[in-house]
């Protein structure tokens, strides 16, 4: 099909939202997330919506929200405004002048393949080559002050019908975690995320944890390394699932060359994007390696292009997609994100296939701007 898309108008807002309890991880705490929503307008008067899920500080990765505005008003914006796009994949194209700044760029990207799929009046789902009718979700769960709160956290999820629990270790908060877990869930699908907090030194430890049936252990070492995961996994029985490591296609083929893992957890902002979302999906469907969508505390919309890549077949484990509910108040589109029986179901309404909730996201902007093709 002959489409153009040309961007005439972006709106850049920075919005406050406060999540229902602090979310804990071995590299710091969020309640106020601040973060980016784009919104790009076509000259036929359509618009498509992305989100910027950089953190104000920069403990996931080097990205920050500030970065990422940055970035996107000095660099990125000045490469697409105005010019005449026949396809999202374009998009990357166009961008790889830009070294990395991935979560600045899948902003932009993602509102592109938003406003690309409701130009044809299709499912961002469906534009994305994506067949399911609904995803599978489980939960992510932040490090707690006490045990009883974890297991209060764990109840909620399990009534709420999420298909896995993930928990946040760190050093300190490891072995006896677990332990304990097991003694009350003897059977959950569980999972542990280190986001980046061990060494080859904690092997002892790390190999202690194959006792406890770990679907998978996340992000155990460091947040770029490839190698030392090789000579991890190649002494652990549990799974190790890469995150923060994987940013491009090339690094997911070196962790699959290396054999660094054995699951991935693909999220589209840490890798530029959804078209280079898409393309570590079908390398890893080629290598017989198992995909989930990871989740990055997102409101609505990135939540709804993270719901729509997961449609693709090769996510075969349960995404970190949970619900609006799950963190938010209100959230800043409608219907928003439900979860039943463990599933979310896609909606067949074009683009995000969302509705946004104007006046919920007017009241979170604490700063905006316009930016007008010349
Ligand atoms: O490591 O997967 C992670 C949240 C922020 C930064 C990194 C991570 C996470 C999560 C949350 O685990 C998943 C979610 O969005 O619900
Ligand atoms: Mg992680």
């Amino acid at each position: 099909m002959s489409l153009k898309l040309n961007i005439e108008q972006v709106k850049i807002r920075q919005l406050k939202m406060r999540m229902k309890s602090p979310f804990k991880t071995s590299f710091g705490s969020v309640q106020d997330k601040q973060f980016l929503i784009l919104e790009a307008r076509d000259r036929d008067g359509l618009t498509g919506y992305g989100e910027g899920v950089a953190f104000e500080v920069p403990w996931y990765t080097e990205e920050t929200m500030k970065t990422s505005w940055h970035v996107l008003e000095d660099f990125l914006l000045p490469l697409i405004m105005g010019k005449e796009i026949h396809h999202p994949d374009m998009v990357s194209e166009i961008f790889s002048s830009i070294r990395r700044n991935n979560m600045a760029k899948a902003t932009l990207e993602t509102a592109i393949w938003d406003l690309y799929a409701k130009k044809q009046s299709i499912p961002l789902a469906t534009a994305l080559g994506g067949q399911k009718e609904k995803v599978a979700v489980g939960v992510s769960i932040g490090i707690q002050p006490t045990h009883r709160q974890l297991y209060q956290k764990i109840e909620d999820a399990l009534e709420a019908g999420y298909q896995r629990i993930k928990v946040k270790i760190k050093p300190g908060e490891d072995i006896a975690l677990l332990n304990a877990i097991r003694n009350e869930y003897p059977d959950v699908p569980l999972m542990a995320d280190a986001n980046s907090c061990y060494t080859l030194n904690d092997l002892a430890l790390l190999q202690e944890l194959d006792q406890y049936g770990l679907l998978m252990i996340e992000q155990p070492l460091g947040a770029n390394d490839i190698v030392q995961h090789a000579k991890l996994q190649s002494q652990l029985k549990t799974p190790i699932c890469l995150d923060e490591s994987i940013t491009s296609y090339e690094d997911a083929e070196a962790a699959i060359d290396l054999g660094s893992c054995k699951v991935m957890n693909i999220k589209y902002a840490r890798v530029g994007g959804l078209t280079e979302a898409k393309r570590i999906h079908d390398l890893c469907a080629k290598h017989e390696m198992e995909v989930w969508c990871g989740g990055m505390l997102e409101a609505g919309i990135g939540r709804a292009h993270a719901i729509a890549l997961s449609t693709l077949a090769n996510f075969t484990l349960p995404g970190d997609t949970a619900g609006s509910t799950h963190y938010w108040e209100e959230d800043i589109i409608t219907p928003e994100i439900t979860v039943e029986n463990g599933y979310i179901s896609i909606s067949k309404e074009p683009g995000i296939g969302y509705e946004i909730n104007h006046s919920a996201i007017e009241r979170y902007t604490v700063k905006e701007k316009v930016y007008r093709a010349k």
